[in-house]
């Protein structure tokens, strides 16, 4: 893990019409023949993505996209997956050419706009073509900020790239510069955190995985110790401990042996409920956690992991929890899977969706997802809480989250 994960990079869209320059914009900057180019209109299919560094913005990750006026047979299937990349932009590149602006370049607008997500729209060609003043300012009257380029111009690279860097600079949403803390606010400086890690089939062979990593990473950032340890020795490591730790955080599948191991003056919660907070909305999280207490039989749940990954026996989101909501539920209930970017379109049939951490996206990636879920009224928890729910530890693990907890309870009371 040598380089920063896709999940914590900046989003760049590079969207426009077909045949604008997106492609030969994209190797320009990245300085790589990453994405191929031709004179014919159509030529990038499928999402082309190009990670770089762009000092001193950090790690970012282009996404060049099919032109927005594909009309040719397969243009429909391509402007399905154009259209998913807003839901993955922290910030959109809008390539135009001088005095052509259309119902295309408007339709970029109108959905960043509908996501928040700061424009930077580029006029390309110009070694063709200069567009005029007005044409400019009738530009960054809508998208904010505007530069002229030419994507064939390598003598300048240096110039655009330092055009783009300030201008991302200027429109970057905050909390990529300044994320929610993961765990080191709700350490002291100089406290202690434990954290439980099931090393089983599911562990990738050699390290740790991201949450792990992440929760450690950020712990030493705030100035704490951070003690790792298997579910198997944590009682014996803590009795070694002179002083309680701060904070226990335990992998959620091992949730009901860290509690019972676990002193109750001691807070705990697990990397599924960090992460909820981290990327989502823990609140609302807490809140739609409440609602598996009054799922029954004819009930459908959706449960959605961010990686498409080999589910191996025993799998979480495939079979244990499936299991374990049937065995609280006393009966069966219908459960459907989605996984990798397959977010379902229809949402609205679903009494509840139980969501992974979303360890591997973005949190705009993920709070998209939480929109959709709002906007077709289905409340959205993830796989921490409704097993912390399904194990009966749900008020110990959200304790150390007040305005969560308070979710859950009012929640409940509701029910
Ligand atoms: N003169 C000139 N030609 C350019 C410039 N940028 C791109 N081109 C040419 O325009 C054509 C289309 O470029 P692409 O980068 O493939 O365009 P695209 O927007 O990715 O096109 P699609 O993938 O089909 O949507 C190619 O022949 C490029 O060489 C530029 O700044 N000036
Ligand atoms: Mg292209």
């Amino acid at each position: 893990m040598n380089s920063p994960p896709k999940s914590l990079r900046l989003h760049i869209g590079i969207f426009g019409r077909t045949n604008v320059g997106k492609s030969s914009f994209l190797n320009l900057i990245t300085g790589q023949d990453a994405a191929i180019t031709s004179p014919m209109p159509g030529t990038t299919t499928d999402v082309v993505e190009k990670t770089m560094e762009l000092l001193p913005v950090g790690p970012v990750v282009f996404l060049d996209t099919a032109g927005l006026d594909d009309s040719s047979l397969l243009g429909a299937v391509r402007l399905k997956k154009t259209h998913k990349v807003f839901d993955r932009s922290d910030i959109v590149v809008l390539l135009t050419e001088a005095q052509n602006w259309s119902s295309y370049e408007e339709q970029v607008i109108a959905e960043a706009g509908k996501r928040l997500i700061p424009v930077i729209a580029a006029v390309n060609k110009s070694d063709l073509r200069i567009p005029d003043r007005e044409f400019l300012n009738m530009i960054k009257e809508k998208a904010g900020g505007v530069f002229v380029c030419s994507s064939l111009d390598i003598a300048d690279r240096d110039k655009y790239i330092e055009v783009l860097k300030r201008l991302i600079l200027e429109r970057c949403p905050d909390d990529f510069f300044n994320p929610p803390a993961l765990i080191g606010d709700l350490l002291p400086p100089g406290g202690l955190a434990v954290l439980i890690v099931p090393i089983d089939l599911q562990a990738p062979k050699g390290r740790l995985i991201l949450p792990q990593v992440q929760a450690i990473r950020d712990a030493l950032d705030n100035d704490s110790a951070v003690m790792v340890v298997k579910e198997r020795e944590y009682a014996a490591a803590l009795r070694r401990l002179k002083d309680p730790p701060d904070l226990v955080v335990c992998d959620s599948q091992v949730v009901l042996k860290m509690t019972a191991d676990t002193p109750e003056s001691v807070k705990c919660t697990t990397f599924s409920i960090l992460f909820a907070r981290y990327k989502g909305d823990l609140v609302g999280a807490a809140r739609a956690a409440a609602v598996i207490q009054k799922l029954g039989p004819a009930d459908k749940v959706l449960i959605a992991e961010a990686c498409s990954h080999h589910a191996i026996e025993d799998d979480i989101g495939r079979v244990k929890i499936p299991r374990w909501l049937r065995q609280y539920i006393g009966g069966d209930i219908q459960i459907d899977v989605s996984s990798g970017k397959d977010y379902p379109e229809n949402l609205k049939e679903y009494k509840l969706i139980i969501h992974c951490g979303g360890c591997m996206l973005t949190r705009r990636e993920m709070l998209s997802r939480v929109e959709k879920a709002r906007e077709a009224g289905v409340p959205v928890t993830n796989y921490g809480l409704a097993i912390s729910v399904l194990q009966g530890v749900i008020k110990r693990v959200l304790s150390p989250f007040p305005a969560a907890l308070e979710a859950y309870l009012n929640a409940e009371k509701s029910i």
